[in-house]
């Protein structure tokens, strides 16, 4: 009995698939997978629905986008001869040169041939009597694969505000990550910009820069600190160069991959003076080193976290003329750094322009977006321009957006209505041959430090399969469980979990994302690793292989 289903399945697993592999994105992560399942020779196909390569650094091309990890811990470690070829400008790029990056990785391994744009997935079924998946782009356009790898992004689903009236506005209106590539002018403009999150922060500083009036619209103000950007001296990428072995171990001995390393010490440990001083050089220094660098418990203990936003606060005050709108620009709901912080270049002094007002929405909400501008309970503004830097729906938004169905027709959507619910933020249980490159519950950070890892985790699996003619791979219920559980259980005791924002999976304009919940790791890279590499180790046995 058991040899004949054997036999049985095995002919209808011998039905062709149009390929091994299909990849979702061609972003950073889904790049690099394409070149690891190109290197098992399996048949890829990558469907992107830009029209290019990129990713993030493909759509998201607002005014002042730029990456807030330093470029030469942001660059793909696999290959020598690219760390070789490639020269960073500046040590925290644009989104003009980590495009330009992308396309010269994809052009120098040769993987736009497998690459097609202008494809954005509608659907995928996972097929029981083929192992395989059917895949459906918006287009109608259907194939087959083994194996259905995503690399969608963890914040690609952009959403715009739920205000009344926001398609009425009759002149230009942009979501920062829909941003136009022809160049827009703000010259002599009214701008308004709704949202002040890391987006809205870098897009408001550059549009001051040329804009004829700019009103800001805050509903939350938040934590940020000086980027301190700077170019690349041909003497400096010498060094870093040199140096790549060392940066790259360091970025893996760290929680989130980034140069920064906690300090061991607590910040209630040492004395007033030395607190300040160390600060002081923080907040001095470029890169996250005053969010990740920072004592150990600012993150974790109240009183810490309290001395710290006290600290940031100040500087705050003493960047912003206008002691009412300093006020209006200091969280209060919130200690510092349990949002994701926003580095930034000169954003406090933008409200020292007579140009720039901030309106503050806890005061007076907007009502509804006009013809001819906005409307809050207070008045009525008039603007030429309306930008939306208004966030995304994160983390399991772009996995939402597409009709997902599992064994039995289930639906990933539904699984995750609560929160998702993972192993290792690679595989659910009832989607075999899903494998998810940067999925959610797999720790955040320095995004190309952890999705290298959790590709080559990914192919490393795949690689398993091929080798021994297994063509189902499922995470069992038990293991998915536990690793959910882990995952919540790492989150206890961090101040992040106990505020609204997209890491706590929160955007009050989606249906149904009005709960908090954990929606990735928090252990730390290393153990994140730890983890994955002791699944290996026993030959895959906590899966479901067959
Ligand atoms: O999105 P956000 P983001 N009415 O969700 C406001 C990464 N990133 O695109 O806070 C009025 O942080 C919303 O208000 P509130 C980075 O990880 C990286 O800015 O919900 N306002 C908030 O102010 C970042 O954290 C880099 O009350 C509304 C803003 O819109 C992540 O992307 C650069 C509203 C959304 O802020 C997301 O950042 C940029 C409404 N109806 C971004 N709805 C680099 O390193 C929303 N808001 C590179």
């Amino acid at each position: 009995m058991v040899a004949s289903q054997t036999i049985a399945h095995k002919a209808q697993t011998e039905t062709p698939v149009d390929f091994d592999a299909v990849i979702i994105g061609a972003g950073v992560s889904g790049l690099y997978q394409l070149y690891r399942l190109r290197e098992l020779g399996l048949k890829v196909r990558v469907f992107e629905a830009g029209t290019g390569i990129g990713g993030t650094w493909y759509w998201n091309r607002y005014p002042g986008a730029r990456f807030d990890s330093e470029s030469w811990t942001y660059g793909y470690s696999f290959s020598q001869e690219l760390l070789d070829e490639w020269d960073w400008e500046e040590h925290f790029a644009g989104q003009p040169e980590t495009e330009r990056y992308l396309n010269y990785v994809a052009d120098k391994f040769d993987l736009r041939r497998d690459i097609q744009f202008k494809s954005r997935v509608a659907a995928a079924q996972y097929r029981e009597n083929t192992r395989s998946w059917d895949l459906t782009l918006e287009d109608g356009w259907h194939c087959t694969a083994r194996f259905l790898v995503t690399a969608v992004g963890v914040l690609s689903a952009a959403t715009l505000p739920n205000i009344v009236g926001v398609k009425s506005f009759e002149g230009p209106s942009f979501h920062t990550h829909y941003w136009p590539k022809e160049p827009v002018s703000f010259v002599g403009k009214r701008v308004a910009v709704i949202g002040t999150g890391a987006t809205g922060i870098q897009t408001i500083t550059e549009v001051a820069k040329t804009v004829g009036h700019l009103t800001v619209f805050q509903r939350t103000p938040q934590w940020a600190a000086p980027l301190h950007n700077a170019r690349i001296t041909q003497e400096e990428m010498t060094h870093i160069r040199a140096n790549y072995a060392d940066i790259f171990a360091r970025c893996q001995d760290t929680f989130g991959c980034f140069i920064h390393t906690a300090d061991p010490r607590s910040a209630l440990e040492v004395g007033v003076q030395e607190r300040e001083a160390f600060w002081e050089k923080l907040y001095g220094e470029p890169g996250f080193g005053i969010w990740m660098g920072n004592f150990r418990d600012i993150l974790v203990d109240r009183q810490a976290n309290r001395l710290i936003s006290d600290f940031i606060a100040r500087k705050t005050r003493e960047r912003v003329r206008d002691p009412v709108v300093a006020e209006k620009l200091i969280p209060k709901t919130y200690g510092f750094g349990t949002r994701r912080v926003p580095l930034e270049s000169g954003y406090f002094e933008v409200y020292n322009q007579p140009n720039v007002e901030l309106v503050d929405l806890s005061e007076t909400p907007i009502e509804r977006i006009t013809p001819t501008g906005i409307k809050t309970s207070a008045c009525e503004y008039e603007f030429d321009m309306i930008i939306y830097a208004t966030g995304f729906d994160a983390i399991t938004g772009a996995f939402d957006r597409i009709d997902i169905r599992g064994v039995d027709n289930v639906s990933l959507k539904d699984k995750w209505k609560d929160g998702p619910q993972t192993f290792l933020g690679i595989m659910v249980d009832d989607f075999p041959n899903m494998l998810m490159v940067m999925g959610p519950h797999a720790g955040l950070g320095n995004f190309p430090r952890a999705a290298e890892y959790s590709a080559d985790w990914v192919t490393g699996l795949i690689r398993f399969a091929r080798d021994r003619n297994l063509t189902r791979i499922e995470a069992t219920a038990a293991g998915c469980a536990a690793w959910t559980d882990h995952v919540i259980e790492t989150s206890e005791g961090l101040l992040f979990t106990e505020v609204d924002s997209w890491m706590t999976g929160i955007n009050r304009n989606v249906e149904g994302k009005q709960v908090r919940r954990i929606m990735r790791y928090s252990g730390g890279h290393p153990k994140f690793r730890e983890r994955c590499e002791a699944v290996v180790a026993d030959g895959y046995q906590e899966l479901a292989l067959a």
